[in-house]
């Protein structure tokens, strides 16, 4: 073991390789990189947009990773998630529409790395078991297993990127009586398709993007009952007859479910879309993020870096309204730091930059200023470091939008087209209404319009 820079990226879903990628970057302009060693517990990248059917354990004994559904369709518009350094027109060829389903956006994320060498830099099936920071060298051991062949290794890093997502580790509250329950009891992070509810009465738990997702899925194939139970507010949608909001689950008597209000109703399947816990099995407690779901988490530097440890950063580890575009941001700034390219300010400083920001954060009066406050957080990363800038304004008002294309019509916002904020190309009205669409595939997502217009006459 030496002292040189040695870079571990643990998981490479879609911030991993955004970590790989912003190397890669810096590569091709001619810096020099140090090594790089991405661990991957699963047997392919993309983290949750690489669906699984299975559910609970993978095939060497983890837990599986991904809480994705074989039906799921971005829930915002791609015009938000879109690299700037690679856009969705460069990878399709041609404008699509504003909500892709999983595998389209699955193979947006691939291409961009297609023909690079950065997946040689992944050790598939390797999950990341320990990391111990060493204080008297300032370097971390992270120890790891081949899934494949048990075999164990324990390697030194001078720095650690932690990119292992936090929508994996399900919340799964008890409710009084849930035991008696005769049908079936998931979580969100179990559920994998809605063909099966098709006349069913089911009770979603949560009021959140999960609830309001599922929910709709369930009604789409034909649930004959939706009831979404929430805690602190209404999803507030004017939901189609057949889905309803009630007050929280109080109890549950056999399968009679009992809400806060007093009423009551008789379920099939109760499915709790009770969100995630931040959980990093791997990492020491005071090397650990944890905490709530939130768009400013604590002890992270400009969202990246542990303020105890900056050798330790975090990608992706905020609720999000952005997503793949904020991940590169992240890990541009993550990587100009460990470059050299990119000053770390003083312990005291980083604290002082962080209570300001939490304070800008805890005054905002409403969610919609939650998006405001991602899109400034990210603007303000991006000048940090040489990704290309790109109009967040113009993001934000997209934003806006969608929140209100939703709340106009819960089951047809998909149907909505945007702009792109790297392009300037308007999306592809879509051929076919996603209520109407029971084909996922980006076979069925990209065959031609004039075709699956004949097909239908
Ligand atoms: P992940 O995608 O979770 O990837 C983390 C990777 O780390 C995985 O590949 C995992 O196998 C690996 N890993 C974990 N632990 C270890 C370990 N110990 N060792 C080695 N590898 C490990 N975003 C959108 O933009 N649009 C959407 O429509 C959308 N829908 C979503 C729907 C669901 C159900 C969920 C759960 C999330 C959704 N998201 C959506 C958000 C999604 O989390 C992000 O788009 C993105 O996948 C986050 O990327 P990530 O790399 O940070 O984490
Ligand atoms: P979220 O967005 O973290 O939301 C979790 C929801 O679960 C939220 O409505 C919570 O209610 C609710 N919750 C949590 N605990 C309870 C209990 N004990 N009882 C009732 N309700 C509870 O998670 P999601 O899964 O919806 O979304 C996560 C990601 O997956 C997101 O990025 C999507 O794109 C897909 P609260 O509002 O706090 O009262």
């Amino acid at each position: 073991m030496n002292n040189t820079q040695r870079i571990a990226v643990i998981g490479a879903g879609p911030s991993g390789i955004a970590a790989l990628r912003a190397f890669e970057s810096a590569e091709q302009a001619g810096a020099e990189v140090p090594d790089i060693v991405a661990f991957e517990k699963q047997s392919d990248w993309g983290g949750q947009w690489n669906f699984t059917w299975r559910t609970g354990m993978d095939t060497t004994g983890e837990p599986v990773h991904s809480s994705m559904y074989r039906n799921l369709w971005s829930n915002g518009p791609k015009e938000v998630l879109e690299f700037a350094e690679y856009t969705f027109d460069e990878h399709f060829g041609r404008p699509i529409s504003s909500y892709p389903p999983r595998e389209v956006l699955w193979d947006y994320i691939d291409g961009r790395m297609r023909g690079s060498e950065a997946k040689s830099k992944v050790r598939f099936n390797t999950v990341v078991r320990w990391v111990q920071h060493r204080p008297e060298t300032d370097d971390f051991v992270v120890s790891s297993e081949d899934l494949l062949t048990g075999q164990t290794r324990s390697e030194r890093f001078s720095h650690v990127v932690v990119a292992t997502g936090h929508f994996s580790f399900p919340n799964v509250p008890a409710f009084e009586g849930i035991e008696t329950f005769p049908g079936q009891v998931m979580h969100a992070h179990d559920f994998r398709g809605a063909e099966a509810l098709a006349g069913k009465r089911v009770l979603l738990v949560g009021s959140s993007y999960s609830a309001e997702d599922i929910g709709s899925q369930i009604y789409k194939m034909g649930a004959e009952q939706v009831t979404i139970s929430y805690r602190s507010a209404k999803l507030g949608y004017d939901w189609p007859e057949g889905i309803e909001e009630v007050p929280l689950l109080n109890r549950v008597d056999g399968s009679t479910v009992h809400f806060a209000d007093g009423q009551c109703r008789d379920v099939d399947m109760i499915i709790l879309c009770t969100g995630y816990h931040h959980h990093y099995p791997f990492m020491p407690g005071e090397l650990s993020l944890s905490g709530p779901n939130t768009v400013y988490p604590e002890g992270l530097y400009r969202g990246v870096v542990w303020h105890e440890n900056p050798k330790v950063h975090y990608l992706g580890a905020q609720d999000q309204w952005l997503t793949y575009n904020m991940f590169d941001a992240q890990a541009w700034y993550s990587r100009d730091l460990i470059l050299g390219r990119a000053e770390l300010p003083s312990a005291d400083e980083r604290a002082a930059h962080m209570a300001d920001w939490k304070a800008r954060f805890e005054a905002i009066p409403g969610e919609i200023e939650e998006a405001r406050f991602q899109c400034d957080y990210v603007e303000d990363l991006i000048e940090q470091t040489d990704y290309p800038m790109f109009d967040l304004d113009a993001v934000f008002e997209i934003l806006a939008s969608w929140k209100k294309a939703k709340k106009a019509g819960i089951m047809t916002y998909r149907d909505h087209s945007y702009r792109s904020v790297m392009t300037g190309t308007m999306a592809a009205q879509h051929h076919t209404p996603w209520l109407e669409e029971l084909d996922d595939s980006l076979f069925r997502y990209l065959m031609d319009p004039e075709v699956v217009a004949a097909e239908r006459a």
